[in-house]
């Protein structure tokens, strides 16, 4: 089954950017659930900001579920990537990552390694840098799967990473590790940038895509750009995907609007 999601931001430090909802997480929760969607997705500042127990109850009262983590905190307040070539700076980051990997694992679900991937930095050779990549997905991979769950790699566009930007280069990436415990997420909007057909990437992504972000050409709620979804949609259901689609949209022209936008746009094509 395709199951909906929306985002909640919970970075203080961050007042404007992809996420649905902001700042307050039980409305959010009530707002997300009044909809009918099936989760949350969370950005937070670090692995410890809610308590295990406390989140639990919450998702209960609003008969919701965690979809995933992202993990991009790490990147934004601390300057950590898993590609920086200072080593020290690497362990950071996979440590900062492994301890977002048990906490969603708490509730069944998986941290996205978006922004932490980092770049090949000026000066720096591209296959020592992707080695550094592919080192972390391993480790991270594999305390993933023992922890009963995966982990999800993101292609980013041009603009935010010059690592790998398509689905094929992930899919041929992640081909060539030993473990299997690493996805990939199907950003529409960075795929709108970088792919030739999203429909054609989604099916060469098929059974390694494990997470699905939800957001038209310009990064507004599906149905505010010129994406064109019908085909996206018919690749998605073709390749019997059964994970989420999560709202990583602006809040355009308000959360609520946003929130409903979508999950118009989500019932229209998945329902
Ligand atoms: C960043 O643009 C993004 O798409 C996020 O999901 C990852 O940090
Ligand atoms: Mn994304």
């Amino acid at each position: 089954m395709i199951k909906s999601s929306t985002t909640i931001a919970l970075v203080p430090q961050i007042n404007y950017g992809p996420w649905i909802y902001w700042h307050d997480l039980e409305k959010s929760m009530e707002k997300t659930s009044n909809l009918g969607f099936d989760a949350i997705e969370l950005f937070t500042p670090a692995s410890d900001t809610l308590e295990v127990e406390n989140l639990k109850q919450l998702l209960q009262k609003f008969d919701l579920e965690l979809s995933a983590v992202g993990t991009g905190a790490g990147k934004v307040i601390h300057g950590l990537t898993l590609t920086d070539p200072d080593s020290e700076i690497r362990k950071k980051a996979i440590s900062f990552i492994s301890d977002m990997i048990s906490f969603g694992a708490a509730f069944g679900a998986p941290a996205i390694i978006g922004s932490m991937q980092g770049n090949v930095l000026p000066g720096n050779d591209r296959e020592l840098t992707l080695s550094w990549l592919a080192e972390a997905l391993e480790i991270l991979g594999e305390k993933a799967g023992k922890l009963g769950t995966f982990l999800i790699y993101e292609p980013l566009n041009r603009y935010e990473t010059n690592l790998l930007n398509t689905m094929k280069s992930g899919v041929e990436f992640l081909e060539k590790l030993n473990t299997k415990r690493v996805k990939l997420l199907a950003d529409l909007f960075h795929m709108n940038i970088e792919e030739a057909d999203i429909a054609e990437s989604i099916r060469i992504g098929a059974s390694h895509i494990g997470h699905i972000h939800f957001a038209d050409s310009n990064r507004k709620p599906i149905g505010m750009g010129h994406t064109e979804m019908t085909s996206v949609a018919s690749a998605i259901k073709e390749i019997n995907y059964s994970h989420y689609i999560s709202a990583e949209a602006f809040p355009e022209p308000n959360s609520d609007e946003a929130a409903q936008k979508t999950i118009d746009s989500f019932n229209k094509y998945f329902l």
